[in-house]
Order: structure tokens, then sequence, then C-alpha cells
């Protein structure tokens, strides 16, 4: 059996991208949002699944057990650009009969209202029913050594994505922005500029889940006017633990087949400060001094410890 090979990184309109996010490009850019629709957007790695696993208890939770215990997460939460064969493990499409499984495909089939929908794109990319239908928006940022080390970690186990290499020549490239999806930087500073002029926004960090996650999800309700009793709340917190997500085999990607939770798992660490464990301290001062360089806005700021 062939294993399918690891994609190569292309520029896409200035943004490094694989074909498995490109493949369908028409179809996203035309989809059709609804406005109750809610888009959950992030640079990837930067806590998506925690945050949609949060709305989606937040709003279907009372639809009873059997969804949370028979539907993967990323089924639930569509993932707007993805477009990949369902296959068997190492096979691609050419040598499957299967067809392609879309992202925009299974988010209008999704018999919820509201639809909880998924994406990493920079915010240039984003379908703009989005913003002519005034979705509510969470995007969700980490700081940017944790997010690079959280990345790759995931490209060395998820064969869907582009071989990371040595650690070294990995946080070069995210320096450099040669990622899929681009840069980490323009990603972050772009959807905050976003928030700026479109109201219905909701910006938050993961350092702020891991140091209070209730504060947060009462911000977060606060945000879609929702208003669980304590007790629901209280449930919602206790699901959402890194623990009780790594177990869980709808958040643990478990279900998915590309990737090999035996290299690194899905849920790895889930801290924050895990890059002092990776960064030297060459990479880091030379990481910090980029940094500087790249993130002039006061009013967007990281904490890189908590
Ligand atoms: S993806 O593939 O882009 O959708 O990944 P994403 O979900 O954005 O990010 C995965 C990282 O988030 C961590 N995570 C959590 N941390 C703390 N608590 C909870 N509940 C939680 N859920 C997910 C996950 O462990 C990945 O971070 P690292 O640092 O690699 O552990």
């Amino acid at each position: 059996m062939e294993v399918r090979p690891r994609p190569e990184l292309f520029d896409f309109h200035g943004v490094g991208m694989i074909t498995d996010f490109t493949e369908n490009w028409d179809n996203i850019q035309n989809f059709k949002a609804r406005p109750d629709d809610i888009l959950i957007a992030t640079y990837p790695k930067a806590g998506t699944t925690w945050v949609s696993y949060i709305l989606d208890l937040l709003c279907f939770a009372h639809m009873g057990p059997d969804r949370q215990t028979s539907i993967p997460l990323h089924d639930r939460v569509p993932f707007l650009e993805i477009c990949e064969p369902p296959m068997p493990k190492g096979l691609r499409s050419w040598q499957t009969n299967h067809s392609y499984l879309a992202g925009t495909d299974l988010a209008d089939k999704l018999p919820t209202t509201p639809r909880l929908i998924k994406t990493h794109l920079p915010v240039q990319f984003v379908p703009k029913s989005f913003w002519e239908q005034r979705c509510r928006v969470v995007y969700v940022a980490r700081n940017a050594k944790d997010n690079a080390v959280s990345y790759f970690h995931f490209e060395r186990m998820d064969s869907g994505m582009p071989e990371p290499g040595k650690w070294s020549t990995f946080l070069q490239n995210f320096m450099e922005g040669k990622m899929v999806f681009g840069s980490w930087y323009d990603h972050v500073n772009g959807w905050w500029e976003k928030k700026q002029t479109y109201s219905n926004f909701h910006y938050m960090f993961y350092e702020d889940l891991i140091e209070d996650c209730g504060r947060e999800i009462d911000r977060l309700c606060s945000f879609l006017s929702l208003s669980p009793s304590p007790e629901e709340k209280e449930r919602v917190k206790a699901s959402v633990t890194f623990d009780n997500m790594k177990q869980n085999k709808m958040t643990n990607y478990s279900t998915f087949d590309s990737m090999n939770q035996t290299i690194s798992p899905f849920m790895r660490k889930g801290k924050v400060g895990d890059w002092k464990n990776h960064f030297t301290v060459a990479q880091n001062e030379q990481f910090d001094e980029d940094n500087k360089q790249k993130m002039k806005n006061p009013d967007l700021k990281f904490r890189c410890e908590i």
C-alpha cells in the first residue's frame, strides 16, 4: 500500500498553502453564511479545538448526550476550507473511489442553528458572506512561541501537512512566515485590525483560557447572549479540561486517519511556556528581536508565561 506523500507548501496570493485548503477555493469564496452562524477563526494550533468544544457545549448540550458521544467534534464544527478525501489510512483519493470531502459541504448540511464553523484562513481570505451577514466571529490567538512549538509537533504527526524538518529549520520558517496559512504575525495582526471595524467580534487568548477558563466562558456567554445556569456552566468547564478532552475520543482526533498520535498526541501538553523546553537561548534572543520588528501595535499583547 502506497503511503500518502507529504504535501508541498506553495505561495497562494502571498500566503503559504497546501492543496487541501485551496482545491475547493471557488466554493469557499462563494460560501453562503447565515446571519446566526458563528465563525471560530484561529491560526493553526492556537486553541481552535478547545474553543470549538466550549461553544458546542454552550450551544448544544441541551440536545442530550448522544451528540456528545457519537459525533466527532470535527464533524459538528466543520473546517470550512478543508477539502480532502475520506481515505483509508495512508491513501490518496486517486487510489480510492471516494469523492472529496469538503468543509463547505459539511457546513451546508449541518442541521443545527447556530452553525459553528472553524477556519484558519487569514482575514483577507474569509468569504465575504460572513461579513455581509454580520456573523459573530470568535478569534483565538496564542503567543507565538508556544504556537510555533505546537505547530512543529503537529506537522511531525500529521502526514497531511508538509514535512517540518528539524526544529531549528521549522522555527526559521515560522519567523519568515513560510507556513501553511502564512505568517503568524500577519494572521494575529490582520484579525486584530478587523476587530477595530467589525463589531460582532470576540478576540480571545489561549493564555487567558489557561489562566481562568470559567472567566473566559463567562465572556463568551456574554458575547453570544447565552445564559446557562451555574450548574450548566460548571458542567461545560469540567468537560473542557485538558485531561478530559485528551481522554474524549470525540475531541482528541483519534478518529482522524492522517494523524499518527504515537509520534505526538493531538492533545499534547496544553500549557503556556512549553517553548522554554524547545528554544535555545540564541533562538529566543533572535525570536524576540524579530518579534519586536513585526509586532508594532502596543494594544495587541501576548503573554509567553503566566
Ligand atoms: S488545530 O489543529 O489547529 O485545530 O489545533 P488547535 O486545536 O488550534 O490547537 C491544539 C493545541 O491546543 C491544545 N489544547 C488545549 N490546551 C489546554 N486545554 C485544553 N482543553 C485544550 N484543548 C486543546 C492542544 O493540546 C494543542 O496544544 P499543545 O501545546 O500542542 O499541547
